[in-house]
């Protein structure tokens, strides 16, 4: 008799841009193939990762077990122990170190590998906090100058219309975004089709041509890295000289814009910011920077479609502030089809606050960031992702909240997805006890005293949040028994809890876990005011909103100003910040102003590493996720992207090995010569794994083996702000 094929829904989980319906054929407890949505519009389709996803729950490569190491640290040699050994050593040393140096020694970095909101690195914080505390980091390398740009501006970040609307903007500009590939939200690039089959021009500015570019795109502008903020000065000055800006717009619900005038025009400091003067500075002819303003102020409504490449850098914020005033200038504010070109969550669908609750941090007792600009006030309790290794080495004595002891991983691997491999290595021989929680032996998990082996998202259930922009939500369903002995982080923690003196039932508030997934949804009060039916979402695996059209940010704050004001300190959108302006930092002015970066083609360090450098997101990867999937490398082959004019003077060859370096490390690759990238700059995709080889060359192709540590003053990871020579190996 033939078994029986149950179709469970399942999903990746990962933070890849997107959350997709899939549902896995189970047989006999196998997973046979899988199937994406076939179900109602708008479907949720998954990529290629998604469909390759079998290869990772089934990879030869999955920890099997528990693992202490043997050899030294990063070399990557270890022996198999059981759980009670790996527990009862963690259990000793998260007790030995709180007890010895206090809980601050402990530094967690927990991360968004998985997306959980039960499962991942969340479980961890709510333990960690339950037992006395611990150092957290700060800083997504995501977007953090755009959030705050976002929260300065709009005072929210919750500034999109959902996908739906961008058919009806009459033209688009796509911005340091690579939606095709980056997805941001499932179905971006179905409703930019649309678009573009309408017959509407979208234009793309970017360093490199990208796949949204090729696909989607009736233009390529090319740009310098580092340098939007100029060409989004020049377009407002060619607005507001050709007066072409919506007055009425930005008198009823901006304030500060006659600031922000006088700094275009010049009248502040001498400069007026001409499309010349911008020119010179991006490389963009002083044509197009006049026409694609002129079009994008005449066409309504008009959206940008903005992405974060262009934030990850040296003064990111003031790129992400200064496209917001442009959408203000022209009114695309709270329109259909236009866009307010803030950090970009939808207005339905985010659930950022729903998860497992998290108890304090009694090692932040009394200091509350939730919201607030105070940089320092931060860097005083918690470390930037940018500056772990620094923060390992250097400690209190360098200026850092901790000095750090214990250094615990879940769902995050530093060593390739944070700047400065190289530094890492060094970081990651200091701590007293490293503990890594990953699917995978990946880079930093080389590193660990005890690696634990932990489950994909198809051995638990879990509920995920679409990425930022809704409108739905997924739970994920259970489709197969955990892998060898492979444990859910909610588990491990749970069995630490008896060992170190916290009540199980404390930790697990008694519940199953799909008693805790409908507990999340019950504390949640985004969902239930969404009207999501929890029942559908956990029968089917998915919940769609119905919407029968799309949903507007700011829809109130423009139709009702009386009544619904923005959530600034003004209660109007903040082209100038009164909040900036008391922080007194001339790197976070309260107008949005060109900083020229201090690691680019203009500085010193330019006639040793002429190059700039940047990554970008791969089409096979969800960072470092899938690296390890040989079927997915046949997607995108791991090649520095160079272009023709810079390679010959090199003497390189499309496909010869190059040595791509500067002081911080080098990285052994091949590389592929293009026209699709500006001349002086080369890009290599992001999530490849660092892999060393006797001389330290990274041969894994990792972008971070060369990114700088440095943060912008809003905080943003500045990687894409770096600068190498590249020779002919
Ligand atoms: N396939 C895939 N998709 C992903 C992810 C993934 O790992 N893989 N990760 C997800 C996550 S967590 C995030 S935060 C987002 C990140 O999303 P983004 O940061 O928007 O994605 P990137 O591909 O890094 O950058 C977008 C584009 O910006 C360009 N760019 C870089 N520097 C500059 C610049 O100075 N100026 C301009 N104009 N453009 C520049 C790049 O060439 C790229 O085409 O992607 C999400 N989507
Ligand atoms: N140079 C460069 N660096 C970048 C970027 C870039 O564009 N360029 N992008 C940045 C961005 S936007 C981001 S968001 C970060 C992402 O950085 P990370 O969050 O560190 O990266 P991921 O690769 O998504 O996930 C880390 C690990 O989580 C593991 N994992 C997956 N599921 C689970 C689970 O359930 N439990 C546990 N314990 N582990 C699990 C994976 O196997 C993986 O090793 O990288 C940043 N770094
Ligand atoms: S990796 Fe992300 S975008 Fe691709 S199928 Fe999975 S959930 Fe969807
Ligand atoms: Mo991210």
């Amino acid at each position: 008799m033939k078994s029986e094929v149950k179709k469970i829904h399942v999903s990746c989980g990962h933070d890849c841009g997107g959350a997709c319906v899939f549902f896995a054929h189970v047989n006999d407890g196998v997973v046979r193939r899988v199937e994406t949505d076939e179900g109602e519009e708008p479907q949720l389709r998954g990529c290629a990762r998604g469909w390759a996803y079998r290869c990772k729950v089934y990879s030869p490569e999955r920890l099997k077990y528990p693992m202490k190491r043997v050899g030294r640290r990063g070399e990557g040699k270890f022996e198999p122990i059981s759980w009670d050994e790996a527990l009862d050593t963690i259990a000793k040393e998260l007790k030995r170190i709180r007890d010895n140096y206090g809980p601050s020694a402990i530094l967690y970095d927990g991360r968004g590998g998985n997306r959980g909101q039960l499962h991942g690195s969340m479980s961890g914080l709510r333990f960690l906090n339950m037992f006395g505390g611990c150092t957290t980091l700060w800083g997504g390398p995501s977007a953090e100058g755009n959030v705050f740009a976002s929260r300065v501006t709009y005072g929210t970040l919750s500034t999109s219309n959902t996908r739906d609307s961008l058919p009806y903007a009459k033209y688009i500009i796509v911005w340091g975004a690579n939606p095709a590939v980056s997805i941001f939200g499932t179905n971006t690039t179905y409703y930019l089709t649309q678009a573009r089959e309408k017959g509407i021009e979208i234009d793309v500015i970017d360093p490199y041509c990208s796949e949204t570019a090729a696909y989607v795109g009736t233009r390529w502008i090319p740009i310098k890295p580092e340098t939007d903020t100029a060409l989004a000065l020049a377009m407002a000055y060619v607005i507001l000289t050709e007066n072409l800006q919506d007055r009425a717009f930005l008198d009823r619900y901006t304030v500060g814009f006659d600031k922000f005038r006088d700094y275009i025009t010049g009248k502040e400091d001498g400069v007026p910011k001409t499309p010349a003067w911008a020119s010179d500075i991006t490389s963009v002819p002083t044509e197009t920077i006049t026409e694609i303003a002129r079009r994008y102020a005449t066409s309504k409504p008009a959206s940008f479609f903005i992405g974060f490449g262009a934030g990850r850098t040296s003064y990111g914020e003031q790129w992400h502030r200064a496209v917001s005033v442009l959408a203000c200038m022209t009114g695309n504010v709270g329109k259909l089809g236009g866009d307010a070109a803030g950090f970009g969550r939808g207005p339905v669908g985010a659930m950022i606050g729903p998860a497992i609750p998290i108890p304090p941090n009694p090692v932040e007792k009394g200091v509350s960031l939730r919201g607030g600009l105070d940089i320092k006030l931060r860097n005083s309790i918690r470390v930037h992702y940018s500056y772990m290794w620094d923060c390992i080495l250097k400690g209190r004595a360098g200026g850092y909240p901790t000095d750090a002891k214990m250094v615990w991983v879940v769902a995050s691997d530093p060593i390739t997805q944070h700047p400065n491999s190289n530094k890492g290595h060094e970081a990651l021989q200091k701590p007293e006890f490293v503990a890594v929680s990953d699917i995978f032996m990946t880079p930093t998990a080389r590193y660990a005293d005890i690696l634990l082996p932990v489950t994909t998202p198809w051995e638990k259930n879990d509920l995920i949040r679409p990425w930022c922009f809704g409108p739905y939500y997924l739970y994920l369903h259970k489709a197969v028994e955990p892998m060898y002995n492979a444990k859910s982080d909610y588990e491990v923690f749970k069995e630490l809890c008896p060992r170190i003196g916290i009540p199980v039932e404390q930790f697990t508030e008694n519940r199953t876990e799909s008693e805790w997934l409908r507990h999340i949804y019950g504390i949640s009060e985004d969902m239930k005011a969404e009207g999501v039916d929890f029942d559908k979402l956990e029968k089917q695996g998915y919940y769609k909103m119905p919407i029968s059209k799309p949903l507007l940010a700011f829809e109130k704050e423009i139709s009702d100003p009386e009544n619904h004001q923005f959530r600034t300190p003004s209660g109007k959108i903040e082209i100038y910040s009164q909040q900036l302006a008391d922080l007194n930092n001339p790197e976070l002015p309260p107008i949005p102003k060109y900083i020229e970066c201090p690691e680019g083609p203009n500085s010193p360090l330019a006639a040793k590493y002429p190059l700039q450098f940047i990554s970008r997101q791969a089409k096979n990867r969800s960072h470092s996720n899938f690296y390890n999937i040989p079927i997915l490398h046949e997607i995108e082959p791991q090649r520095i992207l160079m272009h023709t004019s810079d390679a010959k003077d090199r003497r390189i060859k499309d496909g010869d090995m190059v040595r791509v370096f500067n002081d911080r490390g080098v990285v052994l690759i091949p590389v592929r010569l293009t026209e699709r990238v500006m001349p002086g700059v080369v890009i290599l995709g992001a999530g490849a794994w660092f892999t060393p080889d006797e001389q330290g060359r990274d041969k894994g192709g990792c972008a971070n083996t060369l990114t700088p540590e440095r943060v912008s003053p809003g905080g943003s990871f500045a990687i894409n702000s770096c600068l190498v020579q590249i020779e002919k190996e």
